[in-house]
């Protein structure tokens, strides 16, 4: 891959609106990136693999758990510095943060909303460090969009639970500590169970053939007569209010996210269409090419702007979960787009792995589709200004 050039879009001068903790903390995420991540990543898509070697940085520029109070090994920030962690490590690449979401809004952020104390104090801290791994597993084979279907079940034997059932999509399995697993008791009540590698019948096949998401492991998580000690259900919420509660957060994030990959992909295509030469003029003096890099930074500030706000909201307690989705879809659909008219843009060179553009565009088939697809979120929008389900 060639060398790492970005400079970011801001053509509102949206910097105005970051206090000065907001811009260290994304100025160091995206030092890191540049570093660390952009000079490797081809490589590993390409492989499939996921860097292992990228988890100690990950934990040092606060990726996992940005929000989680310091007594806990969080980093102990704002909405906005979360989202702008998340934000620069997508403009890496969106498997990365993948990992860091999963282990922040769906390892770290259940433990810490609705775990005791000594839970709280046994994962957290070994979580933000990056010595433990989590995943989270909601999905299974038969139940992805409607997860209240879920037939993954534990039954109370006295001195522990007895867990059976298998997730699959799940990012972070292969090499995860801990999964945080979604499960139906008795009454049909969905609870929380930390599940630890090791315990006998937890098994986590990597799941393979992904021409998306590659430098993220992804696998299932199988159950077979699991015995679960009592003490790692978590207690303080159940229902499936509980997993979608860390689903508003881990989304929250991906509406930043997508931001990066497009800003990567429109500052490839705009410095592109500056060099490439064809009938005598730079590629970007055509009328065509300029609608296409006119757009996408027209699409670009007005995504900043929507996602800044829902920040600000974030950190009032304020924002909604239909908020939320309202900017995972635009923003996620924002930035396939983008990658597609970028990719264009480039002509043969843009399905060359020399450029991060077609490994993005194929990233966000994933990220449109995982955490609620885009249809999902359109109907979420819809039964939020209609009153009118139309999910079933
Ligand atoms: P519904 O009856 O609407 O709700 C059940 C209970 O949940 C509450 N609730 C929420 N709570 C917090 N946040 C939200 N966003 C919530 N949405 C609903 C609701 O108030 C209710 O509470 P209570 O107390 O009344 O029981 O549930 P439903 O069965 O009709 O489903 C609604 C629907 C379709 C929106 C929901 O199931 C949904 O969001 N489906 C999409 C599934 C999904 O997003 N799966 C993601 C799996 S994890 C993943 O993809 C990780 S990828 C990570 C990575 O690699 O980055
Ligand atoms: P389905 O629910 O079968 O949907 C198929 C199609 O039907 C979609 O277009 C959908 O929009 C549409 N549809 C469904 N219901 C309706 C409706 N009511 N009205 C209109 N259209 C509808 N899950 C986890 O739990 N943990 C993870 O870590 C995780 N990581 C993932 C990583 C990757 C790479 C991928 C691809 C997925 C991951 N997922 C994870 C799963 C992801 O959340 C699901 O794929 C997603 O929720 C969609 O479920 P599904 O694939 O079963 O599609």
């Amino acid at each position: 891959m060639r060398p790492d050039l970005f400079v970011a879009p801001d053509y509102y001068n949206l910097d105005e609106l970051l206090t000065d903790e907001h811009k260290l903390v994304r100025d160091a995420a995206r030092k890191w990136v540049k570093r660390e991540v952009s000079p490797i990543i081809e490589d590993y898509a390409q492989k499939a693999k996921f860097p292992e070697q990228l988890i100690k940085g990950l934990s040092e520029i606060g990726a996992f758990g940005p929000y989680i109070p310091l007594e806990y090994g969080g980093a102990g920030l704002d909405q906005i510095s979360y989202g702008l962690i998340m934000q620069e490590i997508e403009r890496g690449d969106s498997g990365i943060r993948s990992t860091a979401s999963v282990q922040s809004s769906l390892v770290m952020y259940p433990i810490w909303k609705y775990g005791n104390e000594a839970q709280r104090k046994k994962y957290l801290p070994k979580l933000a460090n990056g010595e433990w791994m989590g995943c989270f597993g909601l999905t299974e084979p038969d139940h992805g969009s409607n997860p209240s279907g879920m037939v993954t079940n534990f039954k109370d034997k006295g001195d522990h639970y007895l867990l059976n059932g298998a997730k699959m999509w799940i990012s972070n399995a292969p090499f995860a500590q801990i999964a945080i697993v979604w499960a139906k008791d008795e009454n049909d009540r969905v609870h929380g169970l930390i599940v630890e590698r090791g315990m006998a019948g937890f098994t986590t096949p990597e799941t393979h053939n992904k021409w998306s998401l590659r430098a993220s492991a992804t696998g299932e998580l199988i159950f077979d007569n699991v015995k679960v000690p009592k003490e790692n259900i978590l207690p303080n919420k159940s229902g499936l209010g509980a997993p979608l509660g860390c689903l508003d957060s881990a989304r929250y994030g991906i509406a930043w996210g997508a931001i990066g990959a497009a800003m990567d992909c429109y500052d490839t295509a705009l410095r592109y269409s500056q060099e490439r030469m064809q009938f005598g003029k730079p590629i970007g003096q055509f009328q065509l090419q300029q609608k296409k890099l006119a757009e996408m930074i027209t699409e670009i500030t007005k995504a900043q702007l929507l996602t800044w706000r829902l920040g600000v909201l974030k950190n009032d307690n304020k924002a909604t979960s239909a908020q939320i989705s309202m900017a995972k879809r635009n923003n996620v659909d924002m930035a396939i787009n983008i990658a597609r008219e970028a990719r264009q843009i480039l002509g043969g060179m843009g399905i060359s792995g020399e450029y991060a553009i077609m490994r993005h565009a194929m990233n966000l088939e994933s990220v449109i589709t995982y955490e609620g697809t885009h249809d999902i979120h359109l109907l979420i929008t819809g039964l939020d200004i209609t009153g009118f389900n139309a999910f079933k």
